[in-house]
């Protein structure tokens, strides 16, 4: 008998106590609007009139030319979640200021944090893109349209996933206990469990780095680098390959199934900003499942899940993936 989503989640409240009701009623909206996102993906490319592809024509908080499927996506995402009753509020890297629940729907104590369309600059080029999710308690008496609400550490998130719109829909969710992979199954409409327990190597050959920003780097980074490309005849005394897609979450899934050390690292030509990933919606849910599966996640002088946000659209470096890899480079900033 096949585990479905939706029976992997009342085994996690019913038999393990892991989640509420509740809880498990929000992950299947997300994973509703996910799939919701992935047929709007298809669409964009039979393009013409009722195509989705191209710039929609604004930018969004971060100065980001939108996408019409950024758009598109944060508005599926916002329609699926807000009339259920589980959520006080929402917060999107699409939206500057958090989403209230209108006063017409229930009200719950979760507050769901997403990046709706990550690497949506590959959408037109066909690249696998993805949607991340973080998932945290409302604190008692908080205003949940204030974004203090929302500035808690990523220890605090109860659940975290992302899915990828690839050559198969696949949703990777954590709740506290452990990571497990729903492959979407489109016959059924249904995400079906294909991987449970995923465990990242803690050694790898691998890593994933714009190169391009070389010139930028900190000196422990370039180090770390420069011994990786140096291979058997350097110090690490073996040879590395680099992957680079420029979608986090596929190069993030891509160490998930094989191992790897992915870097945004702190740059000259972004270190005003704080680095190029946000905490919130992108940092610290690929953390929180990077480390259910036996993985790291740094910002290079510190862990990322114990982040202080001093905002909604903070960012922060960010290392993680195979525990060895990301230690070893952490060690060196420490130099
Ligand atoms: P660069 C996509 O825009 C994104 O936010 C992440 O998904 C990805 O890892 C990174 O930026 C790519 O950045 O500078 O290589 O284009």
């Amino acid at each position: 008998m096949r585990r479905t989503l939706s029976r992997y989640l009342i085994e996690e409240q019913r038999e393990k106590g892991k989640i509420n009701a509740d809880l498990r009623l929000l992950i299947e909206v997300v994973a509703r609007a996910c799939k919701s996102i992935a047929v709007a993906i298809g669409k964009g490319a039979i393009g013409g009139e009722g195509g989705v592809l191209g710039e929609a024509g604004s930018d969004n908080v971060q100065g980001e030319a939108q996408k019409k499927l950024d758009v598109i996506s944060n508005e599926i995402f916002l329609e699926a979640n807000e009339w259920g009753g589980h959520l006080a509020g929402m917060a999107s890297e699409e939206m500057e200021l958090p989403h209230a629940i209108p006063n017409r729907y229930p009200q719950g104590e979760y507050l769901l944090l997403f990046d709706p369309l990550d690497g949506s600059s590959n959408i037109d080029i066909n690249v696998s893109v993805g949607t991340i999710f973080s998932v945290l308690r409302c604190p008692e008496g908080a205003d949940p349209t204030a974004d203090t609400a929302f500035l808690q550490p990523g220890t605090k998130q109860v659940a975290a996933g992302y899915a990828v719109y690839g050559p198969t829909t696949l949703l990777v969710l954590t709740v506290g206990d452990g990571v497990a992979c729903f492959t979407l199954d489109r016959e059924q409409g249904s995400f079906v469990l294909t991987q449970e327990h995923l465990r990242i190597p803690e050694d790898t050959k691998e890593f994933a780095i714009n190169m391009s920003n070389l010139r930028h780097w900190e000196p422990p980074v370039r180090r770390y680098v420069e011994e990786l490309l140096a291979g058997k005849e350097g110090p690490r005394g073996k040879d590395f390959n680099m992957r680079w897609v420029a979608s986090m979450v596929a190069d993030v899934h891509r160490i998930m199934t094989r191992g790897g050390i992915f870097m945004y690292p702190l740059d000259a030509k972004i270190k005003d900003k704080g680095g190029k990933l946000r905490l919130m919606y992108e940092a610290n849910p690929m953390s929180f499942i990077v480390e259910q599966a036996g993985g790291a996640a740094s910002t290079g002088r510190q862990r990322i899940l114990e982040v202080q946000p001093n905002g909604l659209h903070m960012r922060v470096p960010v290392i993680l993936g195979s525990k060895n890899e990301v230690e070893l480079v952490t060690s060196y900033h420490g130099t």
